[in-house]
């Protein structure tokens, strides 16, 4: 368990808050863009993890990056959701994090990203972290600090 009772919650490893992969929604790099947009749409996510054949973390993919690349001059070209692949789309730049780095580091990158990907020491994929997750910690941890020191 996730010490609150002490001072501090910033050196302790972020493993336990750690949505694992069989729970998260992701798309493989060789999917098809409709194929992307089914499980985004389905799952209600805006944004998912790719992973490639080996689990390793690829890239981000999201509705509005999809949207944006079948948009014509004139109309969304709905055909191309058929013929072109995540990779061709996704955003490489993945903000990831080791399941053993400490929480302070979590917090600082979730300002910018709603969410992390996690890998372990190989750079295998093994969940995400998300921003509610942390606020959520931060939050238990306030409450319990505000009722220790009522007097
Ligand atoms: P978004 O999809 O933009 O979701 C923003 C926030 O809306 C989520 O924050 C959550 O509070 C709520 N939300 C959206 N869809 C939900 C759903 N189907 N069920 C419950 N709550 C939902 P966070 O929970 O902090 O998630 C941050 C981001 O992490 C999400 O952004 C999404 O891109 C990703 N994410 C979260 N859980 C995921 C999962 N199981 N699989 C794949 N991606 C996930």
């Amino acid at each position: 368990m996730i010490d609150l009772q002490t001072s501090t919650i910033v050196d302790q490893e972020i493993k336990e808050l750690v949505i694992p992969i069989d729970n998260v929604a992701h798309v493989q790099l060789g999917n098809s863009l409709e194929h992307a947009l089914l499980v985004l749409v389905k799952s209600g996510y805006s944004a998912v993890p790719v992973l490639d054949l080996s689990f390793k973390i690829k890239g981000l993919i999201s509705k509005t990056l999809i949207l944006d690349s079948i948009l014509g001059m004139e109309r969304i070209e709905y055909e191309k959701l058929a013929d072109h692949h995540v990779e061709e789309v996704m955003n490489s730049k993945v903000p990831r994090m080791k399941d053993t780095d400490t929480f302070t580091r979590a917090l600082e990158l979730s300002i910018n990203q709603p969410f992390l990907c996690i890998e372990n020491d190989e750079g295998i994929f093994i969940g995400i972290l998300t921003r509610r997750a942390i606020l959520a910690l931060v939050y238990r941890h306030v409450r319990k600090r505000q009722i220790i020191e009522q007097p």
